[in-house]
């Protein structure tokens, strides 16, 4: 009886059936398109793949035909000179070997350069109404929304079917910018700013990804793109223009104070008080954000508890110090920073 062994070769091929299958569906899927530029390079990468599974189909074919060939002549006729049926051949290496690559190629070239690439391109800034300027940090993203107050990180708003120019740039190293779902990578470049438009179809929220390793923790160097309506995004960035409001119980008062008077305002920003650090993220509506750390936990007051007294441990090697706080000041500030809405 092998009956154990075919159940484990049908296990074996279910999981490596499963396994390529995982990395589909869920979010940040290139091939789950949600602007016009990302149907544009799902398109491409669907003709890319089909004309890959042609080639190689062909190739197997004519390798299978050829040895089955030359089986039936028997081996090492090579030797005996050219045979009539041998010109044929020698043609076929010529055609398909030679003029069908550069064929292939230029074709792809022609869809890809001129066409793809013109069309998930980033317009002259004077077309879009809004733009958006991103700065990569080992390892967060800083937003900003010029002409206007508000600075946030980890998350962008845009307005639906609005045309949006991100400017990205980078405040250290070579970072890159990705939400597969809405449009291509875009590297931020030391001394340079780069654009890339998002023209998201749908309300909705995106995940992004830098793409580009930056050091220890690039994994851990996401954002999201919110994408609403575009009355709820002219509310959203209303609210993040103001500056902080006094805190609204003593407990948050005091942990004002400890922010302003510790370490945390020499790196973290809070429009609207003496603390100006930019070493870290802007504060001023950190808990309008819906994680901490570029989506490594979420917001809720126990995570930013946790955040504080042991960043490291969530994040290892990331910028902001572990804060040896005891019980009654830690709760201060979580109940200051709690309510930055
Ligand atoms: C030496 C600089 C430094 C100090 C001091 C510091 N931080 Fe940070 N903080 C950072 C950096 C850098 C990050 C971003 C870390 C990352 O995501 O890689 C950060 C992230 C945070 C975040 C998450 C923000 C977000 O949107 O992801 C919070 C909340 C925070 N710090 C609060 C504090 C508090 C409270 C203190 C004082 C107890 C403090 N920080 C002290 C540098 C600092
Ligand atoms: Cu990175």
């Amino acid at each position: 009886m092998n009956a154990p062994r075919e159940d484990r070769r049908c296990l074996a091929f279910l999981v490596l059936a499963v396994v390529p299958l995982a990395g589909c569906g869920g979010s940040q899927n290139a091939l789950a398109p949600e602007s016009h530029q990302a149907r544009d390079i799902a398109t491409l990468f669907w003709w890319m793949m089909g004309g890959a599974w042609v080639g190689l189909g062909l190739v197997v074919g004519l390798l299978l035909w050829s040895w089955k060939r030359r089986n039936r002549r028997g081996f090492g006729r090579d030797v005996e000179g050219d045979k009539p049926g041998e010109k044929r051949s020698w043609y076929a290496v010529v055609v398909l070997g030679i003029v069908m690559p550069i064929a292939v190629i230029s074709t792809l070239f022609v869809v890809s350069d001129l066409f793809v690439i013109k069309t998930t391109q980033a317009p002259a800034s004077t077309t879009t109404k809004l733009t958006v300027q991103v700065i990569g940090h080992q390892w967060w993203w800083e937003v900003r929304y010029p002409g206007t107050t508000a600075v946030t990180a980890n998350e962008l708003h845009i307005p639906a079917r609005t045309p949006v120019r991100v400017e990205v740039k980078t405040a250290d190293v070579i970072h890159s910018f990705w939400v597969p779902e809405l449009n291509r990578k875009i590297d931020t470049i030391p001394g340079r700013s780069n654009v890339v438009e998002l023209d998201a179809d749908q309300v909705g929220r995106y995940r992004g990804q830098c793409a580009e390793f930056c050091g220890l923790q690039h994994a851990h160097m996401a954002m999201y793109v919110f994408v609403d309506e575009p009355s709820a995004f002219r509310r959203w960035l209303a609210q993040q223009e103001k500056p902080v409001e006094a805190p609204s119980s003593a407990l948050a008062e005091r942990g004002a104070r400890l922010f302003l008077d510790g370490p945390c305002s020499s790196c973290h920003a809070i429009r609207g008080t003496d603390a100006d650090g930019y070493v870290g993220p802007d504060l001023t509506h950190v808990a309008s954000r819906a994680t901490l750390g570029a989506l490594t936990v979420s917001n809720t007051p126990d995570d930013l508890r946790q955040w504080i007294l042991h960043s490291q441990q969530a994040k290892p090697g990331n910028q902001m110090p572990d804060f040896n706080a005891s019980g009654a000041r830690l709760d201060a500030l979580v109940a200051f920073l709690e309510g930055l809405k």
